[in-house]
């Protein structure tokens, strides 16, 4: 094999950059004498043809420059305001303008030509999310014939949301252009088959993985991602000791939720969820917190803006209703808090809450889990609309619409007896050891490195 070159929108950065996907994929780049090309986050006055190489670290990065334009258009515009609720079956958010769709295509021109230039015959090229849909179609355009792969992070939307793209068609043709289309789960890549063949008239009889369309032939492949679950568990174990006094109190259980501030991660059905635990459980008035850690993300897209407002406004409610002198039942936090720390805290908390109302994989899941204490772990409460249901049985599934449920499953949660704890973050546990994000990238490699579909 050649090198391994990644291309994802935004390039990891930072002296240490932390994350699953990093881990995973800083081996193989180191190995292969690869590189990392995405966004440093700089904007440009004009579009630069030129990739700044920011060399040291574990591996080398390529850094492209957006104008403002072109984040305006390119990623809030058509990446975040098209196809992200499209891509999440929330075809009712979508703010549709061709001049956004013209950016996006603009950048992944750009981005190909950049990359064009660099290729060499044996390189892989592995290509990251939603961003960077038609990169192998400009990259075959100019006429580089390399292994592409694309790995989607969201789930694959149902045919009928699909068709509601303004290009629904041309967004397929995009996809037949890669060698291997990876998707989080066996549900979303029988969704990608009905949609590509209802929407595109594609074919897909084989039962072997291969898609064709006209003189196009792609192999789609259900390969979910994974964490570094042996390093998170070393991280939570040794930073549950850091946290600072106050955090964990004996005589209060705390839930925790971790979801970047986002539509699909149901914050208000959640929020809702713990009120009605609240109303209905008076003997656990004072004995329980939820601490919520929401990031800003995407700030500027109006969508955005509404989750806040209906987050906040709620969060307000519940503690207006319910807090007392020496008690709040919900911390809610909008800030970036450290790696470190966060590994620490799902380790402290008695119940991980993870309810989004559709979700590609979700690690938050997977990662609290890891980060339990062995001798005394927790319980998580996990959405069957997350991917991670899919290989994540032994949780306690709910359906985060049902606030009812939630509410009833929270109490099940930090009521469940030792045993019964044990037994199921062992199961989750020997799932997340058998196939963490090593292994994950080595099966991506390994199906892209495979026989050229025909
Ligand atoms: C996309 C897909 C898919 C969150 N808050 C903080 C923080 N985080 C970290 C978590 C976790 C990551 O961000 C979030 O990952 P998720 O998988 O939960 O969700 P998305 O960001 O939506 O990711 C998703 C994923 O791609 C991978 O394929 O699973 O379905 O939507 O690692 O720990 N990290 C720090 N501070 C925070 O405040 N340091």
């Amino acid at each position: 094999m050649g090198r391994l070159i990644a291309v994802s929108n935004r390039l990891p950065t930072g002296p240490n950059p932390t994350g699953g996907l990093v881990v995973a994929l800083s081996d193989v780049l180191a190995g292969s004498g690869g590189l990392w090309v995405g966004w440093g986050g700089d904007i440009a006055e004009a579009p630069a043809d030129r990739l700044a190489d920011l060399g040291e670290g574990p591996f080398r990065r390529l850094a492209f420059d957006l104008t403002a334009a072109e984040v305006e258009g390119y990623y809030l515009g058509h990446a975040n305001s098209v196809l992200w609720p499209v891509l999440h079956g929330r075809t009712d958010l979508m703010q549709i303008a061709s001049g956004h769709l013209m950016a996006y295509k603009a950048v992944n021109g750009r981005l190909a030509r950049m990359l064009a230039a660099l290729v060499e015959p044996d390189d892989l090229l592995w290509v990251h999310d939603f961003h960077l849909l038609p990169l192998a179609w400009e990259l075959r355009a100019l006429g580089v014939e390399n292994r592409i792969g694309l790995f989607l992070h969201t789930p694959f939307p149902a045919p009928f949301d699909l068709a509601a793209l303004p290009n629904a068609a041309e967004t397929c043709d995009w996809l037949m252009r890669y060698d291997l289309v990876g998707l989080q789960t066996a549900a979303d890549l029988r969704k990608f088959r009905a949609a590509l063949a209802a929407v595109a008239g594609a074919d897909t009889s084989d039962d072997g993985g291969l898609v064709r369309l006209g003189r196009q032939t792609t192999r789609a492949a259900a390969l979910p991602i994974a964490i570094d679950t042996a390093g998170f568990a070393a991280l939570a174990e040794a930073e549950f000791g850091r946290l600072p006094p106050g955090v964990v109190k004996s005589e209060r259980a705390l839930i925790i939720g971790v979801d970047r501030l986002d539509y699909s991660k149901g914050l208000p059905q959640r929020f809702r969820a713990f009120a009605e635990f609240l109303a209905r459980n008076e003997d656990w008035h004072r004995h329980v917190s939820l601490l919520q850690i929401s990031p800003p993300t995407r700030e500027g897209v109006a969508a955005y803006d509404a989750i806040r407002e209906e987050t906040e406004v709620l969060a307000g409610r519940i503690n207006g209703a319910y807090a007392d002198i020496t008690w709040a039942p919900l911390r809610y936090i909008h800030r970036q808090i450290p790696r470190a720390t966060l590994a620490g805290l799902y380790r402290a908390a008695r119940v991980g809450l993870v309810t989004p109302l559709m979700d590609g994989m979700n690690l938050v899941a997977k990662e609290y889990v890891a980060a339990q204490d062995p001798a005394d772990p927790g319980v998580l409460i996990l959405s069957q609309f997350a991917g991670a249901a899919e290989q994540m049985e032994d949780a306690l599934i709910v359906n985060p619409h049902d606030v009812e449920q939630v509410a009833r499953a929270i109490r099940t949660a930090l009521t469940m007896p030792p045993r019964e704890r044990h037994r199921r973050y062992e199961r989750l546990m020997a799932g997340l050891l058998a196939q963490d994000v090593h292994g994950w990238s080595a099966a991506f490699l390994q199906a892209l490195g495979g026989p050229r579909p025909q």
